[in-house]
C-alpha cells in the first residue's frame, strides 16, 4: 500500500491547510478489474478533506493518473440510455442558448469517452474535437465517425491545440472535472482555449447531495474532488473566469451543470445567487457539517454490514448489480467480499469474468445474473434506479428483494 500516514494535506486550489473529514482505509484503483482473484491492488489510502478557506472538498491522495486512465480504462458512458438522452438535451439546449450557426460553432469535449455526447454535434454537422487520456475510449468514439484525440487536458495541451484548432467558443465536460487534480492547471487551460463569447459548459456529482443523501461511494481514487457552487467559484475567480449560470441535474444522484465564461463577458443568471444561498442554508461552511458526515458514512457502513451479515446466516443468495467505480469504495470500506456477495452483474463485457477491486467479487453478465435466482440483490448503480428497475420488469429478478444503498439502506420491491 501507497501512503502518506499523515492526515494533513494543502489545498490543491489555494494552498491552504486542509481539515481532515474522514479515513475510508486502503483501496484499490475503483476500476481496477481483475482476472486474478490473488490481486488485492491496494493503491493508497483514501482519506477526505476539506479546505477551510476556499471549501474545496478533496481527498488527500490520488495515485497517478495515467494509471487509472490508460488504454483499459472499463466505463462507456453508452452503455446508459438515460446518459445518451441526457447528453443530447445539454447539447441541444447549449447550441440553441449560444445561438451561433452551424458554421461557426467549434466545440470542444474533454473526457469524452466513447463519443456519446459528440455523436450529438456530429449528427448536426457541427466542427467538433473530443479528448480523453483513455485510448481504448477514444477509439470508440472514432469508430463511430466522431474526431477524438488521445490527451490529459491542460495549460501546455491547450496552448499547443490553440494554433491548430482556434478557440472553442462551446467547451463542454462530464463528470471529468474532478477527475483532475491539478485544478488550477485545468482551468488555465480552458482559459487560454475559451474563445472570448464563449462558455464552457460542465457537470459533476454535487457536493450537497453527497452529503445530505450521504452517498460516500462517490467518493474514489478518480474523483480527487467533490465540488460546490462556492468551491468552484473560488477556483475561477482569480483566472478571470466566472460562473454565469447553475443547473442543478438529477443524474448520478445528484449533479451541478456549471456555465463559466470570461468575466463580464455575460450577465450572470440570478441561479448563481440563489445556489450560493442554498449552500450557506446548507453550512457548506461549516467544519460542524463534515463531521456529521463522516459520523453518517460510518453508521451507513454498520447498517450494510449488519443487513449482510444477517442474510449470511440467514443463508440467503446475495448479489449486485452493476459493479460500478463507486462500488469499490463500499466494498472495500465495507469489508465485503464473496462470503457476502456471491457475485455482480454488469453490462460492460470488459469487467465480466473478473473480480472487483480489493475484494475479489466475481462479476458475471446481467443474463447470467438473471439465472441464479438471487434472494437479494444490491444495486450498486443506484443512480441508474429507474433505469435498470424498468429494464428488469419483465426478468427473473423482479422477485428478488432490492436493497437500495441512497438516500438510505433499505429493502425495496421492484
Ligand atoms: O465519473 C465517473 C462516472 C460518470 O462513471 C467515472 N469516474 C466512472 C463511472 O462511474 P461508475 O462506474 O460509478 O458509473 P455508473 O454510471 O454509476 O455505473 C456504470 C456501471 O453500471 C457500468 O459498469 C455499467 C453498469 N450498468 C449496467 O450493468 N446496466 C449500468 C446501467 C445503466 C445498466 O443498465
Amino acid at each position: 500500500m501507497a501512503g502518506n500516514e499523515k492526515k494533513e494535506l494543502k489545498c490543491r486550489n489555494c494552498n491552504s491547510k486542509t481539515h481532515f473529514i474522514l479515513d475510508f482505509g486502503p483501496m484499490p484503483f475503483a476500476n481496477n478489474f481483475t482476472a486474478d482473484p490473488s490481486i488485492n491492488g491496494y493503491a493508497y489510502q483514501l482519506r477526505v478533506h476539506i479546505c477551510t478557506s476556499c471549501w474545496l472538498f478533496q481527498i488527500q491522495e490520488q495515485p497517478p493518473a495515467a494509471k487509472m486512465f490508460n488504454n483499459n480504462y472499463p466505463f462507456f458512458t453508452g452503455l446508459s440510455k438515460f446518459m445518451k438522452k441526457h447528453f443530447e438535451e445539454m447539447v441541444v439546449d447549449a447550441v440553441n442558448e449560444i445561438g451561433l450557426s452551424t458554421e461557426e460553432l467549434n466545440v470542444l469535449e474533454i473526457g469524452c469517452n466513447d463519443g456519446t455526447l459528440l455523436s450529438s454535434l456530429k449528427m448536426r454537422g457541427i466542427r467538433h474535437l473530443g479528448v480523453d487520456a483513455s485510448s481504448n475510449v477514444v477509439e470508440r468514439a472514432r469508430q463511430i465517425g466522431c474526431r477524438a484525440e488521445i490527451a490529459f487536458f491542460s495549460t501546455r495541451y491547450a496552448s499547443e491545440m490553440l494554433s491548430r484548432e482556434g478557440k472553442f467558443n462551446l467547451i463542454f465536460a462530464a463528470n471529468v472535472v474532478c477527475h483532475i487534480d491539478t485544478v488550477l492547471d485545468f482551468f488555465t487551460g480552458i482559459k487560454v482555449v475559451l474563445d472570448s463569447r464563449g462558455k464552457f459548459i460542465f457537470e459533476e456529482p454535487y457536493l450537497l447531495d453527497v452529503l445530505q443523501k450521504v452517498s460516500y461511494d462517490q467518493i474514489y481514487d478518480e474523483h480527487v474532488f467533490l465540488f460546490s457552487v462556492t468551491s468552484i467559484r473560488n477556483i475561477i475567480s482569480k483566472l478571470g473566469l466566472e460562473i454565469i449560470k447553475v443547473s442543478h441535474q438529477n443524474t448520478h444522484g445528484g449533479s451541478m451543470r456549471y456555465e463559466i465564461a470570461h468575466k463580464g463577458s455575460y450577465k450572470v443568471d440570478s441561479s448563481v445567487a440563489e445556489l450560493l444561498k442554498m449552500e450557506d442554508i446548507g453550512k457548506l461552511q461549516n467544519l460542524e457539517t463534515y463531521s456529521e458526515f463522516a459520523h453518517a458514512c460510518q453508521t451507513k457502513k454498520n447498517e450494510l454490514v449488519t443487513l449482510l451479515n444477517s442474510l449470511k446466516n440467514l443463508k440467503k443468495r446475495v448479489y449486485g448489480y452493476a459493479a460500478t467505480s463507486k462500488s469499490t469504495t463500499i466494498l472495500n470500506y465495507c469489508g465485503l467480499n464473496n462470503e457476502f456477495i456471491i457475485a455482480i452483474g454488469d453490462s460492460t463485457i470488459e469487467k465480466q469474468n473478473k473480480v472487483t477491486p480489493g475484494t475479489g467479487i466475481p462479476v458475471i453478465s446481467i443474463e447470467e445474473l438473471r439465472g441464479q435466482n438471487p434472494d437479494y440483490i444490491i444495486l450498486f448503480a443506484w443512480n441508474h434506479f429507474e433505469e435498470i428497475t424498468a429494464k428488469e420488469q419483465n426478468s427473473s429478478l423482479k422477485k428478488a428483494k432490492w436493497i437500495s444503498l441512497v438516500p438510505k439502506i433499505e429493502i425495496v420491491e421492484i
